[in-house]
């Protein structure tokens, strides 16, 4: 696929799939680190269970959905954030200079849920609708196991439709979008191999059904990223600064320069894992 023909097929669709975007030695290696930061090996992980020396791998596994951040604790899933391969379509679809914000770590074992319709930038908010995800499979991704669904053009509109908290058991506790001018029948499932990644836009409604499978697991590793020159008002603004200043500080560089570096770093968010139905379920 050329340049040209991704970026038109992402603007259409508003995804596009990236074949074998990493080779199987650099899955297995993810798929290895993921175990030592479900361990605690790498640091601790908000709300997450201590594991005992004992508890196998599996044991370890299985107890959790989704850990936020963990480009924070592995090198090797921050080297993953700046993969060339991946960074290089990124360039093509976003800009010369983009930033990226956010990781999560899906372990979603069988009988764990997906989660419900939504769009990304309802939770991460830039300026200038950039916002991009990289869904990179560790395990392949089918239907059975919990792949990913897309309603393929929702982006387009621009619109953010609204959200609400919902009881339904085949999703996590995140909120569900609804109201949207589109029908299940439309939605299409995004199967795809261990080390292919899915791209996909912000404004995209997309969600995830339970892992139905009898064993196994459907690992993903998804990054966030967007433009560089948007400013990112993802935390409450400091006392004094205003709405139209705020801005997330806490991003990689992973392409071009930073318009904003005069502004610093910062180190704000912790690894921590997804909320449950008890808990807080922010994203
Ligand atoms: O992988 C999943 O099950 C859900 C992921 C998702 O919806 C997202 O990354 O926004």
């Amino acid at each position: 696929m050329t340049n040209i023909d991704m970026k038109s097929r992402y603007e259409r669709d508003g995804y596009v799939i990236l074949e074998q975007a990493l080779d199987p030695g650099e899955v297995a290696r993810l798929v290895e680190e993921a175990v030592r930061v479900c361990r605690g090996e790498l640091g601790d992980i908000q709300g997450a269970l201590p594991s005992g020396g004992a508890d196998t791998d599996d044991d370890v596994l299985r107890r959790f959905l989704c850990i936020h951040y963990p480009h924070k604790l592995s090198d090797v899933m921050l080297a993953t954030m700046r993969h060339t391969a991946i960074v290089s379509a990124l360039t093509s679809l976003i800009g010369p200079n983009v930033k990226a914000m956010q990781s999560m770590l899906f372990i979603k074992s069988e009988g764990q849920p997906g989660q419900a319709w939504h769009q990304d930038e309802m939770f991460i908010p830039t300026r200038d609708r950039s916002l991009t995800a990289a869904w990179l499979a560790l395990d392949d991704a089918t239907v059975e196991n919990g792949c990913l669904w897309v309603l393929p053009g929702s982006h387009r509109a621009g619109v953010l439709y609204p959200n609400r908290d919902h009881d339904d058991s085949r999703y996590d506790c995140t909120v569900e979008s609804y109201g949207f001018p589109f029908d299940d029948s439309e939605a299409v499932p995004v199967e795809i191999a261990a080390g292919s990644v899915l791209l996909f836009n912000g404004y995209l409604l997309h969600k995830s059904l339970p892992n139905s499978g009898r064993h196994g697991y459907r690992r993903a590793l998804v990054n966030h990223y967007m433009s560089a020159e948007s400013l990112l008002p993802w935390d409450a603004p400091a006392a004094g600064t205003n709405m139209a200043q705020a801005d997330f500080r806490d991003i990689v560089l992973v392409a071009g320069t930073d318009p904003y570096a005069y502004k610093g770093l910062q180190d704000v968010r912790r690894p921590r894992i997804r909320g449950n139905r008890d808990g807080g379920c922010d994203r």
